[in-house]
């Protein structure tokens, strides 16, 4: 089992995480007791938005929609559909049943969407447009009824066009114009218009992340998303080019993006190596993807394609590529991942932009025990029993017995009613 590093991470010192938490707590605090007046202070704060309104109108998007070129709707619509179609998929194959499990005693499984839910864009380096069709898209085909879409101001007009105009025709039922952990508690706690949320979703920066750590139980979340992440699979057979371009193409996100390639050709870790110094001397975002390389990029070299695999099941990856002469081998044997890309052909910014799967997927590990954002996440799988009077009698000694044996007595009698309650009928005749 032999692994050797022809690059390895080199991670700064981690930051205070006290610190982000405690600032965080307070600004969730404030904003819990005195609400849209604290909303609005911290949005002149930290996003200089001086408006009285943070709820966008119908007329502000009837302009921005008029504005925006014809192919960027199309290109979005293309998105859209593509998205929505697999989510529909998905949810087709979520079930509901019922069961007689025996003879009197019928179980049953339903699925239960959403009431509402909030649905955040982060603003930032990139406008994510995509995001908001992976948000509140899938909450739509869910059948979530009531979904709030947030971001923050791009200028004093608002909303980033593209952004703004995605989240109205992902199917948004409000917009409004705020961003940060002041977003994510309105929506928690029904501040500057919105009345409170089941579920808050969507990715963000460290703060972001936070406030929505700490809202979960208040409302539900999707998932904690850190930075994202890529790793590649490739054996000999790959093209080391288009592997060195894959790796910088998510190192692109932050100077905090990790991009790892696990290989079992040595000669095709050099190559890579050498393509990426290459690469990064003419991509436009060098000085961020050439930073994320330089700390967090590794190459590992594996002696076989079982420790290819077990290396990537470690990392857990939230985005992971494979190109080998035995991708089939890799999609039945890899266990921990976010999203798979199998051959070349496909690519990680397939899936972030509209391919069809979801792009808000598990980082930093949390792939060993969950998957992305999808329209499951939306939908409460619920239960259900009915039992017959025989059934219920018959039943009633061994549940009370259990109960007892907790010493749990108010219970216990709940069983022990229904016992003297349907007990067998004198029949006359
Ligand atoms: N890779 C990001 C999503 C994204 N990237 C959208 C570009 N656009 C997290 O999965
Ligand atoms: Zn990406």
């Amino acid at each position: 089992m032999a692994r050797r590093y022809l690059k390895q991470a080199r991670p700064p010192a981690p930051g205070d995480r006290r610190a982000l938490e405690d600032r965080v707590r307070q600004i969730l605090d404030d904003i819990a007791a005195n609400r849209d007046d604290a909303v609005r202070r911290y949005a002149r704060e930290f996003d200089r938005w001086e408006s009285p309104e943070f709820r966008v109108s119908e007329d502000q998007i009837r302009r921005v929609a008029r504005d925006l070129p014809e192919t960027f709707k199309e290109d979005f619509a293309y998105a859209h559909a593509r998205v929505t179609d697999f989510a529909r998929a998905q949810r087709d194959s979520l079930g509901e049943f019922e069961t007689e499990i025996e003879p009197g005693i019928i179980l049953g499984q339903k699925q239960i969407p959403v009431g509402k839910a909030g649905c955040y864009i982060p603003g930032g380096k990139y406008p994510l447009i995509s995001a908001a069709i992976m948000s509140v898209a899938t909450a739509k085909v869910a059948g979530v009824g009531h979904v709030v879409g947030a971001a923050p101001p791009r200028d004093a007009e608002g909303i980033y066009p593209q952004t703004l105009y995605a989240l109205h025709a992902s199917g948004a039922d409000e917009i409004y114009c705020i961003g940060g952990v002041q977003a994510l508690a309105s929506m928690a706690f029904g501040c500057i218009g919105m009345t409170s949320r089941d579920m808050i979703t969507g990715p963000g920066n460290a703060f972001v992340a936070e406030a929505k750590r700490q809202l979960f139980g208040t409302v539900g979340i999707d998932l904690l998303a850190g930075p994202t992440e890529i790793l590649v699979i490739a054996d000999d057979s790959a093209d080391p080019a288009l592997v060195a371009t894959d790796l910088l193409g998510q190192a692109e996100h932050g100077p905090d993006s990790p991009a790892w390639l696990v290989t079992t050709s040595a000669r095709l870790g050099e190559t890579v190596l050498k393509e990426i110094a290459l690469q990064l001397e003419t991509l436009p975002t060098a000085a961020i993807a050439g930073k994320a390389w330089e700390s967090l990029g590794e190459i590992i070299v594996v002696d076989s394609d079982e420790e290819a695999a077990t290396v990537s099941d470690e990392y857990a990856p939230e985005h992971l590529e494979v190109q080998t002469a035995r991708d089939d081998w890799f999609l039945a044997r890899l266990r921990n991942y976010g999203s798979l890309f199998l051959g070349e052909q496909s690519t990680v910014a397939y899936g972030d932009k509209g391919v069809g799967t979801n792009h808000t997927l598990p980082t930093g590990r949390a792939a060993r025990y969950t998957g992305g954002l999808w329209v499951g996440k939306f939908i409460k799988t619920v239960t259900w029993q009915r039992l017959s009077d025989d059934a219920s009698r018959r039943i009633a000694p061994i549940m009370g017995r259990i109960c007892h044996e907790e010493g749990m007595l108010a219970h216990e009698k709940t069983a022990d009613v229904r016992f003297a309650r349907y007990a067998p009928k004198n029949v006359q005749g």
